[in-house]
């Protein structure tokens, strides 16, 4: 009895010990620890045998094996021999239809639904017993179905009934990468860039596998190494020979790559004496080049284009158009199937009219003339990826072309790898929002239906190839991301670009699951932390539809007085428009009238203060500090207890952490912990900051339940311009 009771006390200080080790965070959601629910595991266990492969198979599928080898082993301790034939009852069979017992058992009708990236992971009686298949037409999906099935492992769905379909929605899954060639990454927060240019294309590190295997582990199927600031160095041999191995380290798990073109290469390394995309000269020499890049990257995907935006040379520096400048280099990738992604996030240096205006005005009148290899890559909001704005109306103002949504994985705008903000919400709360676009050829009196998401998978309009982006937050430090909760956000993308029907409960639900097990205290608070964070870091930092009031340069902090910088459009006075009669931005008719490049349902929803949402009011209305809010309060109350409610709520975040103190390791928990009290800091001084330097305006007090400001404004103001800047 003694000695069964030690036993047990060993096994179980065993399995606590081992939940609560040490972690660094890096191998993300893939983590394939031991369930820890030894009936569990053992079911599972008994339910594989051993691990049938196509004979001869090669990457992506050989890929898949390994996965399924080393997740199966991590997670149910079996080793599972690898077998081209089934030899007994419980095989993982991985197969293609064109295997004729898999196109016997699998339906025509469900084939097309997984049709040419997705599987099917299903389970089914056999002479008595079970097998599991991970069926695919295409290789690739056999890898993603394998991803599945371990997902399903990892957040321990039964096995009874396992029938799992699913492909994607979107066709170029992408992620893009806004690094420079000296390893720097742009609104980087989490250490440098992963790609070692010095090193490549010898010296290849092995995290570029784990890489690529967490991009396909989430269905991700590209990305864009280099900076939309684009460096046209990449583009020389050297530089392209270290693409290539790159590519050959990420091919095996279906990781395509792309690259970032600088209009001016011609010139800067092809000795040019002109970029225009109308010279016959200019189009022979990326013709040329593109025929390099395809001997070296055979399946390369395209290039991303950023032009005559923020200083980047452009088409229209030679007095041409974005579709001159996007269709010559479509030309030149389309006999490869390539495509040419060219970016809206257009404002330009001589037009005075509201910023959020202009992609529209110079895009609009191009719709149509792009070609069909052409996708226009357009950012969720107008203005630039702020905590909250409404969807850009380039999305409807463009019925025939294609066209791209870029989100921002990294949080430039919120709170960087600081402040945790779970984004799937606000990626959620775009791509289900209905633009009401007339469709092309007009289909319906209004466009009810077309949403974004619509628009961008394609089947609003039937026009593909469809492409999403997200601006990645991954960078050397050994957790990725930086914030370890932040990897959430890489993962809520992939997943989203694969199905953005998925809700943002699932996917928070899955990851939490994943990176910090099963315990029902821990889930449910990590779930709730995230779920809430995004709309919290709106309230401390820009609520009501406030937008743009971030300290300069950095993009960290607030700096709601930020004014005479290069433009106007760059300070934060143009946007929330304070003075003594109110707040806000007026774009409406009696203002810049942005609102007129929206739906007419839109118009009339967002156009009347009485019934525009609370959290764009700002955004679209200059209103009196008096106006009455919903809750009966004025303006200026509200806006006193949305700041103070920010910060009440990281202080809640904290709270709930702390809860979970013994049930996470340390090394995590330290972690997180840290950052929390650090955005709670960020948090005051946000709220602070804003209601000191807006109570100049409103010459109103502070109402009951608003903390009084520990520093007078000079003090922010001080201690933000003396912040070092973020690495
Ligand atoms: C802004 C960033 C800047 C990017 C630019 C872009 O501050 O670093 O280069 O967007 O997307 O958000 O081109």
């Amino acid at each position: 009895m003694k000695s069964l009771g030690l036993f047990f006390l060993l096994t179980s200080s065993f399995l606590l010990s081992s939940a609560l080790r040490a972690d660094d965070g890096y191998r993300l959601w893939l983590r394939y620890d031991p369930i820890a629910d030894a009936s569990l595991r053992t079911a599972y266990a008994g339910a594989f045998s051993e691990i049938v492969i196509p004979e001869n198979a090669r990457p992506p599928v050989t890929s898949a094996r390994d996965e399924l080898v080393t997740g199966l082993r991590g997670l149910l301790g079996v080793d599972l021999p690898v077998v081209t034939k089934a030899t007994r009852d419980h095989a993982l069979i991985l197969g293609t239809p064109r295997d004729p017992w898999i196109a016997s058992v699998i339906s025509e009708a469900d084939l097309r639904t997984a049709s040419v990236e997705g599987y099917i992971v299903r389970r089914v009686a056999h002479e008595g017993g079970h097998r599991t298949l991970i069926v695919a037409n295409r290789e690739a999906g056999l890898l993603y179905g394998a991803f599945a099935l371990l997902r399903h492992l990892q957040t321990h769905e039964p096995l009874d009934g396992l029938n799992l379909i699913s492909a994607p929605k979107i066709q170029r899954r992408l992620l893009n990468h806004w690094d420079d060639l000296n390893r720097h990454v742009e609104r980087g927060y989490a250490g440098f860039s992963l790609w070692e240019w010095f090193y490549l294309p010898e010296i290849r590190d092995p995290r570029y596998r784990d890489y690529a295997r967490a991009l396909a582990s989430l269905g991700l199927n590209g990305t864009v190494l280099t900076n939309v600031n684009a460096n046209a160095q990449i583009l020389t041999a050297p530089y392209l020979a270290k693409v290539a191995a790159l590519a050959q380290e990420f091919r095996p798990w279906g990781v395509r790559i792309y690259l970032t073109a600088r209009f001016s290469a011609p010139i800067e390394i092809g000795g040019l004496p002109t970029a225009d995309p109308l010279d016959p000269a200019v189009a022979a020499w990326w013709q040329a080049k593109v025929a390099e890049i395809y001997r070296a990257i055979p399946d390369f995907g395209g290039f991303l284009v950023k032009a005559n935006s923020e200083g980047q040379p452009g088409p229209q520096d030679y007095g041409r158009t974005h579709a001159d400048g996007a269709n010559m280099l479509a030309d030149a990738v389309q006999p490869f199937n390539g495509i040419v992604m060219w970016r809206a996030f257009v404002y330009s240096p001589d037009n005075n009219d509201d910023r959020v205006k202009q992609a529209v005005s110079e895009f609009g009148p191009l719709d149509g003339k792009f070609r069909q290899n052409v996708i226009v890559q357009i950012k969720n909001g107008p203005l630039d990826f702020m905590p909250r704005e409404p969807f850009s109306p380039l999305f409807g103002a463009m019925p025939n072309t294609r066209l791209a949504a870029e989100l921002q994985i990294t949080q430039e705008y919120l709170g960087q790898s600081i402040d945790l903000a779970y984004l799937a919400p606000l990626w959620k709360e775009v791509l289900d929002t209905d633009t009401y676009a007339r469709r092309e050829p007009v289909e319906s009196a209004n466009g009810k239906g077309t949403t974004i998401a619509s628009i961008v998978d394609g089947s609003a309009k039937l026009q593909h190839p469809s492409v999403i982006a997200g601006v990645a937050n991954t960078g050397t430090d050994r957790n990725w991301t930086g914030h370890l909760l932040a990897q959430s956000n890489w993962y809520a993308f992939g997943r989203l670009a694969w199905d953005h029907q998925l809700s943002s409960e699932q996917i928070a639900d899955e990851w939490t699951r994943q990176t910090f097990g099963h315990d029902a205290t821990v889930v449910a608070t990590i779930n709730k932390m995230l779920l809430g964070s995004r709309e919290t870091v709106v309230n401390y930092s820009m609520p009501l539809g406030l937008t743009h009031i971030m300290a300069e340069g950095h993009h960290y902090g607030p700096g709601p007085w930020v004014d005479k910088l290069g433009r106007a459009d760059w300070t934060s006075v143009y946007y929330h428009r304070a003075d003594e009669k109110g707040l806000g931005f007026d774009r409406t008719a009696t203002g810049s009238n942005a609102l007129a490049q929206y739906a007419p349902e839109w118009q009339k929803l967002w156009g009347d203060p009485a019934t525009c949402p609370e959290n764009l009011l700002l955004w679209f209305h200059h209103v009196s500090w008096d106006h009455p809010m919903k809750s009966g309060r004025p303006l200026w109350d509200e806006l006193c207890l949305r700041y103070q409610q920010g910060v009440d709520e990281v202080r809640t975040l904290q709270r709930d952490w702390a809860s979970l103190q013994g049930k996470i390791d340390a090394e995590r928990f330290t972690h997180v912990q840290q950052r929390l009290a650090r955005q709670k800091k960020e948090a005051v001084n946000w709220r602070d900051a804003c209601l000191l330097y807006f109570q100049q305006f409103s010459k109103r007090p502070f109402p009951a339940g608003v903390e009084p400001a520990a520093h007078p404004l000079e003090h922010y103001q001080q201690i933000l311009r003396n912040m070092p800047g973020h690495r």
